[in-house]
């Protein structure tokens, strides 16, 4: 459970964001916020889509190659997994590179605990050292960690599509100073492909997608008494070629005005909050930006339809 003062906390944030990004123009949305409890679960059943490829995909990518990925990680290593709770992924991976220590690092306390059990129960015998932080900001791994064992990133999911270009490079900076000389990182990326298939994984025909946006806006109504009008506004979800990603929007469908915390916002019909950017990689593109934060990506693992890559960084 979140305890009284981190709920009040983020309760805090959420609305300081809010109001910052509905001010903006254009407007734009934290993407963090749409993973409430409804927005968690429906996250969870965008990955079984027949349309959403990237969870499948890069679950079959480490099933195929743990083995190689074991080796390019050196014997018994650390494991520092930035973000918890890859429940599959991470089974696969533990079960490969059989790690001296497993350290999940998630800003959510709960949720870190509860992926830390259930991996303890699934390997009796691995040392865990779960880490509260959020790992898009600065934190420290615990000072203690053993020294001669290599140490691995795990960052899987394409997670670091979600991540700006200053926030890649500030994340990749860090997880190089955290995993020293001698590093490795498996980093999940999602590949360029066709826009056919790009915007059908975020906007399938169940409408699920849809429903996992517009969340935001009735969390929004709830936890900050706002008066977003039901049906007032759609999905879209848009490719960002000079940022090479795919980008979901809320659009108004009328002029409309709302009110939030004694604040107006109008919309006009067609305007967008831009809610989340997921950007899509190639493997040379990566190693661009990996380069000047002191990685060489040596390695992609890929699956045969060249969908999803998990990259092997080396420090
Ligand atoms: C979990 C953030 C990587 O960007 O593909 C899925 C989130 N958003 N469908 C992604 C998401 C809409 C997902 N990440």
């Amino acid at each position: 459970m979140l305890d009284a003062a981190e709920l009040s906390w983020q309760r805090d944030a959420f609305r300081d964001d809010v109001i910052a990004g509905l001010s903006r123009t254009p407007k734009t949305l934290p993407s963090r916020w749409l993973y409430d409890d409804r927005g968690c679960r429906l996250f969870e059943e965008i990955t079984q889509l027949d349309e959403y490829y990237p969870t499948r995909t890069e679950t079959a990518i480490l099933r195929d190659h743990a083995a190689a990925m074991a080796r390019f990680c050196g014997a018994a290593p650390v494991l520092v997994e930035y973000g918890a709770g890859a429940a599959v992924k991470t089974t696969i991976l533990l079960e490969a590179l059989r790690p001296r220590l497993y350290v999940p690092v998630d800003i959510a306390g709960d949720f870190l605990a509860q992926s830390a059990a259930r991996i303890a129960r699934r390997f009796p015998g691995l040392p865990i050292r779960p880490v509260i932080a959020d790992f898009t900001a600065d934190f420290d791994l615990p000072a203690d960690l053993p020294a001669s064992a290599p140490r691995c990133g795990f960052f899987p999911g394409s997670t670091i599509g979600n991540l700006d270009a200053a926030e890649t490079s500030a994340f990749l900076h860090r997880m190089r100073a955290q995993l020293g000389p001698g590093g490795t990182a498996l980093i999940g990326v999602d590949l360029r492909k066709d826009l056919g298939t790009l915007l059908a994984a975020y906007d399938d025909c169940k409408g699920v997608t849809a429903a996992f946006d517009l969340n935001v806006l009735t969390r929004i109504n709830r936890e900050l008494d706002a008066d977003f009008p039901p049906g007032g506004f759609r999905h879209e979800a848009r490719w960002n070629a000079a940022e090479s990603a795919v980008e979901m929007h809320l659009v108004s469908r009328e002029d409309c005005v709302v009110t939030l915390q004694g604040r107006r916002f109008a919309f006009r019909a067609g305007e967008s909050i831009h809610t989340e950017s997921s950007r899509k990689y190639d493997l040379d593109g990566l190693a661009d930006v990996a380069g000047p934060c002191g990685w060489v990506v040596e390695q992609g693992w890929t699956d045969s339809n060249r969908l999803f890559a998990v990259a092997g960084l080396r420090a």
